[in-house]
């Protein structure tokens, strides 16, 4: 077992912290977390820790620090956890299978992760709508993974589902933030599986969250259309 001691920069609202918490917590390694609430979260007052200003380079949650060495990117982090840490891993063992994770992260990253932003930085119904279906498009891809597997690359959780969890926890907050269509049964299925795994219950919300979450952006909505009228 290491005796690293790994300390978690992040916050609950934030995807990309989820997706290193999920990790950690699915992997068994042991970790404590520091909350730096984002910008837009963050209370009056509040004191932003000198170590996170001085390691995270665009001053941007999640960072990580493992035995005084730090890193921040949520998928680097995701990277360095699998270099420092062998007796667990979210990644296959060869080399071909490595690679079809990797492209599914990217592909997640890019093509799940930038319409769900849109659904809940919207600001008119017409963008949230838009933002909406090219979610629902990218889930149709993850629905033809999932014909082939249990899991999004491979036979078992891997590095793919940390990038999920961070858009499943926040799925019923998408919706009342105007999120439409239903997902694959396929899909749907997933986010039960997922729900099953160690890692999940450090991540997923109370319908607290789901309802703190919800009401910061009908918020902000409400101001950017006030000042735009
Ligand atoms: N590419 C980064 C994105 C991280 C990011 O955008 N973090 C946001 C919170 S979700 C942040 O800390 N923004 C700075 C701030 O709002 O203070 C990653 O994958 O970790």
């Amino acid at each position: 077992m290491s005796t690293s001691t790994v300390t978690l920069f992040g916050h609950w609202i934030c995807p990309f912290s989820v997706r290193v918490e999920f990790a950690l917590a699915q992997r068994g390694i042991e970790y404590t977390v520091v909350d730096v609430p984002p910008r837009a979260v963050r209370p009056k007052g509040f004191v932003v820790p000198e170590e996170f200003i001085a390691h995270s380079p665009k001053l941007e949650v999640p960072m990580v620090k493992i035995d005084g060495e730090y890193l921040a990117d949520s998928i680097p982090i995701l990277e360095w956890l699998e270099e420092k840490f062998t007796d667990s891993s979210l990644l296959p063992s060869d080399d071909a299978a490595q690679a079809l994770v990797r492209e599914r992260v990217e592909w997640l990253n890019k093509y799940v992760y930038r319409p769900m932003i849109g659904v809940y930085y919207g600001t008119d119904a017409a963008l949230i709508q838009e933002s909406s279906v090219a979610f629902m498009k990218a889930m149709e891809t993850v629905d033809q993974w999932l014909q082939s597997s249990q899991w999004l690359a491979g036979d078992t959780p891997t590095l793919a589902e940390a990038i999920m969890a961070g858009v499943y926890t926040r799925l019923d907050g998408l919706r009342q933030l105007g999120l439409t269509g239903e997902l694959p049964a396929s899909v749907q299925q997933h986010l039960e599986r997922c729900s099953e795994l160690g890692g999940w219950k450090k991540v997923e919300w109370s319908s607290e969250q789901t309802s703190d979450f919800v009401g910061r952006f009908l918020k902000y909505r409400e101001i950017q259309n006030s000042t735009k009228n």
